[in-house]
């Protein structure tokens, strides 16, 4: 297993509920570093390009206009097979489906308010770290 680097958002509905400080304890227990963090609003523009992929989706609209409701803090995380690891920590998309022990099964309020965002590919990964922090902000 290599080293990785993901992009993870503490998303609206987790800001608002005060749930940072527990989410990331969920990361750091499992051996994730946080290596880079920030507390930002989204401009509308910005989470359409990051959403863009699902562009044509029936949700499309709502989950922009969701992202954009409240403050994220978007956070590198690092660690060994960190972008799969993570998604594991996560839980799947739909809170229902969660496994027990997961940040959406324990905080996600539904399938659009989930919570939490992360990378779903190494590639991508870089693409998303890319989008929100410049080299020097990210201190490993
Ligand atoms: P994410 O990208 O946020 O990490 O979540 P994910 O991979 O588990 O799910 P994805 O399919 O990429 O969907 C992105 C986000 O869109 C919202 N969503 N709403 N109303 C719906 O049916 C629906 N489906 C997805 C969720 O916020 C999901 O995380
Ligand atoms: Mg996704």
């Amino acid at each position: 297993m290599a080293v990785e680097r993901t992009l993870s958002i503490v998303k609206p509905d987790a800001t608002r509920r005060n749930l940072t400080g527990k989410i990331n304890a969920r990361f750091e227990e499992a051996g994730l570093r946080i290596v880079a963090q920030k507390r930002i609003r989204l401009t509308r523009e910005q989470a359409e390009q990051f959403y863009i992929v699902h562009a044509e989706r029936p949700f499309y609209g709502e989950l922009v206009s969701f992202m954009i409701s409240g403050p994220v803090v978007v956070q590198v995380l690092e660690g060994e097979n960190a972008v799969a690891r993570n998604r594991e920590i996560m839980g799947a998309t739909n809170p229902a489906n969660a496994a027990p022990g997961t940040i959406r099964k324990d905080f996600a309020e539904s399938i659009e308010a989930n919570s939490v965002h992360g990378s779903d590919s190494l590639e991508n990964a870089a693409t998303e770290i890319a989008y929100f922090f410049s080299g020097t902000e990210i201190v490993g």
